[in-house]
């Protein structure tokens, strides 16, 4: 290569997600992006390399877009060009609206590699080819079809990058396994380092590692900020990969420092009522209550037969933290199935039956005296059946009237 060469690899940014429907999430992603172009200006590297998921909607709100142009003129003005690609967040819904890394292309605020011909950027040092997100549901296939219309035409004498938008499945990578991505063998060869997005989670992979030939890399650059509360644990930020003439290359982490404190912790209510969980769940939003987090309360376990999820109080679990800016229960519980009632022989045995199943039922309620009530009920079966109306009343007047 004629020179060393620095570029940023960054993705899945999703400016314009207002997270449960709150302005400050909004802003957190705004400030997440703001951080990193804070950092780029200062870093200054050759360009950087935006993979996919710019923002969170195909057509973001003005003020969105506002803010995306103001950033994206900081790095114009400092002089780093900016390559991206789109991702599934922000492609083409279809192809009457287009995407919108197309206007921001032609106003000369960034360069969208797809619209580019052959799909790719060339610098004296470096060739990038650039693959967004492919709708379609075989993506071994959608991707083999670009790569035919549009080959690749990387140049041994310089730095080729390869940007692109979707998950490739390797074990080496994390890709949770629901995802089906394409093979590294799947995505074309002769690039030096493949700069993925879609997959929220940071990774750096050789591509040794994943049966590629060369010595540079396969990476994920991970989210600037949490998308989705299972991602609060991964390190938010970007990679800024340093190429020597030789081609050694070396990545180096820019962690973002401003992000959301995300509080996520897993709460067993298994034979609680549904009153006692919704107090156990308090109590403990309370203890772990902290100022301006997100905290998710998991809740996990199996509720006592005859309750149901619906009974546990979201309202008052969410309304127990005073310092935190959000509380999101995540209801993982689940009911509990009614034991099966099989034939009886004689009549008393199905009212003792009968009797117990509905203790079951009141007790998972968190009824008073659930035997008292069992019992009233059992008792109001014979009545209801002979068309008894009065004798029903006057049972249901003596319960009533009881205390
Ligand atoms: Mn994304």
């Amino acid at each position: 290569m004629k020179r060393p060469l620095d570029f940023a690899h960054i993705a899945d940014i999703h400016l314009g997600y207002m997270q449960y429907g709150l302005e400050a999430r909004l802003q957190d992603f705004n400030n997440a992006f703001r951080e990193a172009v804070d950092k780029l200006i200062e870093i200054k590297p050759d360009f950087i390399l935006i993979c996919g998921d710019l923002f969170h909607h195909p057509r973001p709100s003005n003020m969105t877009l506002e803010f995306a142009i103001e950033q994206l003129c900081r790095l114009k003005s400092a002089g780093i060009p900016v390559l991206a690609v789109d991702g599934s967040h922000d492609s083409a819904p279809n192809s009457v609206t287009g995407t919108i890394l197309r206007p921001l292309d032609r106003a000369g605020l960034l360069i969208h590699l797809p619209s580019r011909p052959g799909s790719c950027y060339e610098g004296d040092a470096y060739y990038i080819y650039g693959v967004g997100y492919l709708r379609g549901r075989s993506k071994e296939a959608v991707l083999s079809d670009y790569v035919r219309e549009f080959p690749p035409r990387p140049d041994p004498s310089k730095f080729n990058v390869m940007a692109f938008h979707m998950a490739v499945s390797h074990e080496a990578l994390g890709v949770p396994r629901h995802i089906r991505g394409v093979s590294p063998k799947a995505l074309p060869p002769g690039f030096d380092y493949y700069a993925g997005g879609h997959i929220h989670r940071p990774c750096l992979v050789r591509l040794l590692e994943l049966g590629l030939p060369g010595q540079g890399y396969l990476a994920y650059s991970g989210s600037t900020e949490t998308v989705n509360y299972r991602e609060a644990d991964y390190d938010k930020g970007f990679y800024l990969i340093h190429v020597s003439t030789d081609k050694h290359v070396e990545v180096e982490r820019i962690g973002l420092e401003g992000v959301r404190k995300f509080v996520v912790f897993e709460e067993d209510i298994t034979g609680l009522s549904p009153p006692k969980a919704t107090e156990l769940l308090a109590d403990r939003i309370r203890a772990m209550d902290e100022r301006e987090a997100v905290l998710i309360p998991i809740i996990t376990g199996e509720l006592p037969p005859g309750a149901s999820l619906s009974e546990v109080d979201l309202t008052a679990i969410r309304s127990a933290a005073s310092l935190a800016l959000a509380v999101r229960p995540v209801l993982r519980a689940y009911e509990a199935e009614l034991p099966e009632l099989t034939m009886p022989s004689e009549r008393e045995d199905i009212r003792k039956r009968a009797y117990r199943h509905l203790v079951e039922i009141f007790k998972g309620k968190g009824v008073e005296e659930p035997e008292k009530l069992a019992e009233a009920a059992i008792e109001l079966i014979e009545p209801l059946l002979a068309g008894d109306e009065k004798q029903a009343m006057a049972l249901l007047e003596g319960l009533a009237h009881e205390d």
